[in-house]
Parts: C-alpha cells; structure tokens; sequence
C-alpha cells in the first residue's frame, strides 16, 4: 500500500502480509537525492505519521546514489540565526528517524555524503552495497556538517577518521567504510535494499518494548556515566520483562518450541 507524502521527492509503501515494513523511498534521482528543505520537512512529517501496522522501516534511495547530500541550490546566504534554524530544522527531522515509533535500516548504495550521511547515521542499521562510497564534501565547500553529524558521525567512525575526512576530502570506499564502521552489513552491489527488508522483517518479529529499549533506551544508556547507566538498564530490563509477550517468548523456549541460537 502506497501512502501519500507531503513532498514530490519522498515516497512510502508498507511491505509484509501484516503492512509492517515502511519501505521510505527518496525519489529524486535526477539531483542524485539531494535533500532540499521540502524534503527534509518531509521525512519529519513522514517519520511523526507512520501508518500504526508499522513495525520496522527501510530507507533507501532511487537511482545510481543513496544521496548527495544537503540541496546546494537552495544555500543561499543565510545570516547566522537563519543558518542556526535551518541546522536545528534538520536535527529535529534526523531525530525524528532516531527517536521514533519504529528501527530504521538504511540500505546503502552509490553517494553516501554530507547530509544523505547524517541520514544514514540517524538510522539504527545501515547495510551497504559494494557501490557505495562516503564522504562529507562539507569540508572543501566552505561549510560544517549541520544535520547531526558532528555528534552521529563520531559515535559511528571515531573522530579522528571524521576529522581527516573534513580536513583532507578522503572518500571511503564500501570495504573500508565497513571496516570503518559505518555499515553494519556490506553486501553485493544492487542487493542491499533486498538485505535490508530481509532484517527489517526479522526486526519487526522482536517485542515491541525491546526494540524500543534499544532505540530509546540503550543510546542514552550509553551517554550515562556508568553508575546511571546500571540503573537505567535495571529499570528498562525490568519493565520489558514484565511484558506478557516476554513472559509468552521465555515459555515457549522452555518447552522447547522457540528457536535456540544457532551459527551461521
Ligand atoms: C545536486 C547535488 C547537491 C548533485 N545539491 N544538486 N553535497 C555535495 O557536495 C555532493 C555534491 N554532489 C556530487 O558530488 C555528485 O553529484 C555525486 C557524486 C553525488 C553524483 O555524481 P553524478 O556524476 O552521478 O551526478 P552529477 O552530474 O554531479 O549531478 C546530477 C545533478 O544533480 C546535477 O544537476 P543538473 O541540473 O546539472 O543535472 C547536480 O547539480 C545535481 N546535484 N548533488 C544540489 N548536493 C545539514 S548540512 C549538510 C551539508 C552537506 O550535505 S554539504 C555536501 C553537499
């Protein structure tokens, strides 16, 4: 089922027998995804109004690129309270992805730069394909990652590799990238939209509260010094284990009829 989108450039179809994977499509090939403040807006809507069958969602991008990131035609000269509210505007639409209802999993392929890898950074997995490269041209345009990425983007790679990317235009190719750390999952080229539902339906399988737990909980957990952080995980792990669904999936692996943990 296609869902209607408040931007031209932003499309949404709900996947699965039970419509429990948003498949969110940027559809802007011909300007490489480029993200132009009518998209951004988009995404925010998008993410706030997730169709309730929801369960887990896939990013992707159409054409030969994920996104190139920040629409350059539209940074015009902006004064420095016009340039704060616009960077505030995209971190409240990335958060939006983060924070929401649901796990995100990008599926990665072509340009994954500046803003399109603020993007790809908000989300909770990013499976990439042998055609991606990353980068964040911000650096040699005069700029400064403005959608999160200065906080995201560390947490991903370090800030060391972020820095030399900046200061030196380095691009990462696929391999190293995943070596780097900023895909989980590196896969043939033109399978990782294909990659991606596939664990967007094994997410959507998990307990609700879990996946919640890890969006919301385990990213702040992780902010904490560590003797907050014991007790936040004590009080997340104690309210997701009194779930009746957890109660029903402990039962069925005593009595023999839920799947042990096998190796690949
Ligand atoms: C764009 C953009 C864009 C392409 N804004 N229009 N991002 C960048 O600095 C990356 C800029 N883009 C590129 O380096 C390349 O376009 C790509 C490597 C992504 C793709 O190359 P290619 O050869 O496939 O495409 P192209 O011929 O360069 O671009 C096709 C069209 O898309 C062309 O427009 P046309 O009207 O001449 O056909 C390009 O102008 C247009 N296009 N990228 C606007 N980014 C919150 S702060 C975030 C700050 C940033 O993200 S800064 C980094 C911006």
């Amino acid at each position: 089922m296609t869902f209607k989108s408040s931007s031209p450039d932003l499309r949404l179809d709900m996947h699965g027998e039970q419509q429990d994977i948003a498949v969110i499509r940027l559809t802007r090939s011909a300007k490489r995804n480029a993200l132009s403040d009518g998209l951004i807006l988009a995404l925010r809507d998008m993410f706030e109004n997730l169709p309730a069958t929801a369960r887990a969602a896939v990013i992707d991008g159409e054409g030969e690129h994920f996104c190139a990131g920040l629409d350059l035609s539209e940074l015009k000269e902006r004064d420095a309270g016009q340039g704060l509210h616009h960077s505030r505007m995209w971190h409240s639409a990335l958060e939006r992805v983060q924070y929401g209802p649901v796990p995100v999993i990008a599926a990665l392929h072509g340009a994954v730069v500046g803003g399109g890898l603020e993007l790809a950074s908000a989300c909770h997995i990013r499976v990439a394909d042998e055609s991606t490269f990353y980068a964040l041209p911000e650096g040699s345009r005069g700029i400064f990652v403005g959608g999160g990425g200065a906080v995201r983007i560390p947490r991903l790679i370090g800030a060391a590799r972020m820095t030399d990317m900046m200061l030196t235009g380095r691009v990462y190719n696929a391999q190293d990238g995943e070596r780097a750390g900023f895909a989980q999952y590196l896969v043939p080229t033109g399978t990782a939209f294909e990659k991606a539902l596939e664990l967007a339906a094994r997410v959507a399988q998990n307990a609700p509260l879990t996946n919640y737990a890890l969006m919301h909980a385990l990213p702040r957990i992780a902010e904490q010094p560590a003797d907050q952080g014991y007790l936040t995980e004590a009080l997340m792990a104690a309210i997701a284990q009194s779930a009746p669904e957890a109660k029903q999936r402990v039962r069925a692996f005593l009595d023999g009829k839920a799947a042990k943990v096998r190796k690949d």
